[in-house]
């Protein structure tokens, strides 16, 4: 999703971010982790490796709620090398090179704005009373890739609704970590991107049963490259709305601001539904190709309005136009 960093110069002669990225290397703060493990403390989730097992309940696939589909599943190998996380570079292989030494461990999110039980949470607190159960949903990202990725997570609307947000709760904003030394592409001086990486949602979307927070997938804890420790997994709507390694989920009045809206908003839209009939500036998204694809099997298939979850959320927007509102 390389945007143009000045409008008035031609896509072709633009030098993708990623040629310029400074790659330093980046040592963990693994220490940090494993100190805590010798202390007895050893989190359920949100080890340094982000490889440990997960408890979980299969997906009901009988469900008909959207929560699954019996498309083939994206390989392991492509869901985790095949990655955008710009905090760790613009290229698709950036984030599984760079962010193998990124400690997860101790992490905490703080809860902010219009709710009646504010604070700094442990992500011990936040996951203890949620149940994790899988999901099989499509990753439609608006670069018009896609994947099938088997997650472990637990819907958002239960996580928010130990908060208590009150009646001006319209609107949830998620914040990624902000941490140039720990997210290179942070550091970078050329980044156009206004860190940290910030995303929103209409609080009708955040409630929605689909809307998850994932902290695994294909029954394993989160790599670091998808996002550990928890990131938001919103299928209906482009990638970029999937926010990862969130610190912060802050409930407002008005319209947050959110990253790609903030760079390019005539590119990328506040609402940022997978939808068919709008294309994209400098290309269409009538298709997508999924994942994986090779030279003899391009993977070509039609993208769906909502990404095939219309019956689950066309409602939220009856009325609405969305050629205006992408
Ligand atoms: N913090 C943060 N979250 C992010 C991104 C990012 O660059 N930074 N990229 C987004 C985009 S564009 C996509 S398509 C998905 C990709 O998720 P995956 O790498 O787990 O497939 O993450 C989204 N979440
Ligand atoms: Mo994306």
């Amino acid at each position: 999703m390389l945007i143009k960093a000045d409008q008035s110069i031609p896509s072709s002669e633009i030098t993708p971010q990623s040629a310029y990225l400074n790659r330093r290397r980046f040592i963990g703060a693994a220490g940090i982790a494993s100190a805590a493990m010798l202390a007895g403390c050893e989190p359920a989730v949100g080890s340094a490796t982000g490889a440990g097992k997960l408890d979980y309940r299969k997906v009901d696939k009988q469900g008909g709620d959207g929560f699954y589909t019996d498309e083939s599943l994206t390989p392991f190998e492509d869901v985790t090398r095949y990655n955008n996380f710009y905090e760790f570079g613009t290229d698709k292989s950036d984030p599984a090179r760079l962010a193998d030494s990124f400690a997860v461990a101790p992490w905490s999110v703080s809860i902010e704005g219009e709710v009646s039980k504010p604070g700094t949470y442990t992500l011990e607190d936040i996951l203890k009373p949620h149940a994790l159960e899988e999901r099989i949903y499509r990753l439609r990202c608006v670069e018009a890739w896609s994947m099938v990725v088997p997650w472990v997570g637990f819907p958002l609307a239960d996580l928010i609704a130990r908060f208590e947000p009150n009646s001006k709760a319209r609107f949830v904003q998620f914040t990624t970590l902000y941490d140039p030394k720990r997210l290179p592409g942070q550091a970078s001086p050329f980044s156009t991107i206004d860190w940290p990486y910030v995303e929103g949602l209409r609080m009708d979307e955040a409630m929605n049963p689909l809307t998850l927070v994932a902290v695994g997938l294909y029954g394993k804890e989160l790599l670091p490259q998808n996002g550990a420790p928890l990131r938001l997994v919103v299928p209906w709507k482009y990638g970029f709305k999937s926010i990862k390694s969130i610190v912060k989920i802050r409930f407002t009045e008005r319209q947050p601001g959110t990253t790609w809206e903030k760079l390019s908003p005539r590119e990328y839209g506040f609402y940022a539904n997978v939808n068919p009939a709008v294309d994209h500036p400098r290309w269409s998204q009538k298709h997508e190709r999924r994942l994986p694809t090779s030279l003899w099997n391009p993977s070509r298939i039609e993208t769906r309005p909502f990404n095939g979850y219309q019956e689950q959320v066309a409602h939220l927007y009856q009325g609405m136009d969305l050629q205006r509102y992408y």
